[in-house]
């Protein structure tokens, strides 16, 4: 059995829905099994900067496509199917992308295919749902594995990767704050931070300290626990 690893990103609407379905016809595909998916998180666009938010995830696979050619056409159908469309030349918006980062440890430069992935080891939103698979994931083409490359990133790449179960406890808080009539203005003023700093924590950007989840808890009189992401 060979072993994969596949990266998946969607950054048009509806993303969620895209990421879902892809890695059901992984699952439907009688010669691939998933072994283990990461969390889903929100990530700022790389590269081509001027377009939506991703959301990114990664999946550990074994097949018995073979040679890892027979991957990629399966992935290219996937996407295919799922209204893919290469619009922009490089890096532009999509439905959904499929990458394969790992191919058992194969080294492969053709025209149609690179393996291990080029840019896996530079791309927070690869290395990150990379370390819920597998935390020591080794990657011998750079002799680092996942975790180190990931400590060895700055916080500012770090930062545009949000995992998603932040962005739910943000969309909680903003559902509580209409319900109790709030205007983002005035809630923030409440709170005694900025407009953009509530807006930021809303959109799941920031994660909110202790100390203004109680402030939030407080005001909107309900439990800290409702407050907090889902785990
Ligand atoms: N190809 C070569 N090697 C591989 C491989 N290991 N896996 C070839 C998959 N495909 C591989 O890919 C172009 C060609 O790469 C394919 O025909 C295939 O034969 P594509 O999917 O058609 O086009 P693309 O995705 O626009 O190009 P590429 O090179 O995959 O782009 P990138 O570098 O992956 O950039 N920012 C965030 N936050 N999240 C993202 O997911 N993705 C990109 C795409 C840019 N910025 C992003 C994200
Ligand atoms: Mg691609």
């Amino acid at each position: 059995m060979n072993q994969a690893y596949i990266a998946l990103g969607s950054n048009i609407e509806p993303r969620l829905e895209y990421l879902q379905l892809a890695i059901q016809r992984l699952k439907e595909h009688r010669s691939i099994q998933i072994k283990k998916v990461s969390g889903i998180y929100e990530t700022a666009p790389v590269g081509f900067t001027d377009q939506n938010d991703f959301l990114n995830m990664a999946a550990r696979i074994e097949t018995t496509l073979s040679p890892p050619l027979e991957l990629l056409d399966t992935c290219q159908e996937i996407e295919h199917s799922l209204g893919r469309k290469r619009e922009i030349k490089w890096g532009g918006p999509r439905t959904i992308d499929l990458d394969i980062l790992l191919y058992n440890q194969e080294n492969i430069e053709t025209e149609r295919l690179t393996l291990p992935h080029p840019s896996m080891h530079e791309r927070a939103f690869v290395l990150m749902p990379l370390m819920d698979i597998n935390h020591h994931l080794y990657l011998s083409h750079i002799e680092k594995d996942v975790s180190t490359l990931i400590s060895e990133m700055s916080l500012k790449e770090k930062e545009g990767v949000v995992q998603c179960n932040k962005i739910d406890g943000g969309k909680r808080i903003k559902a509580y704050r209409k319900l109790k009539g709030y205007t983002q203005i005035g809630f923030a003023k409440e709170l005694g931070m900025s407009v953009s700093q509530l807006g930021d924590i809303e959109r799941g950007k920031r994660v909110p300290t202790l100390e203004t989840l109680e402030k939030i808890s407080e005001q909107l009189d309900i439990s800290i626990q409702e407050l907090e992401p889902k785990k």
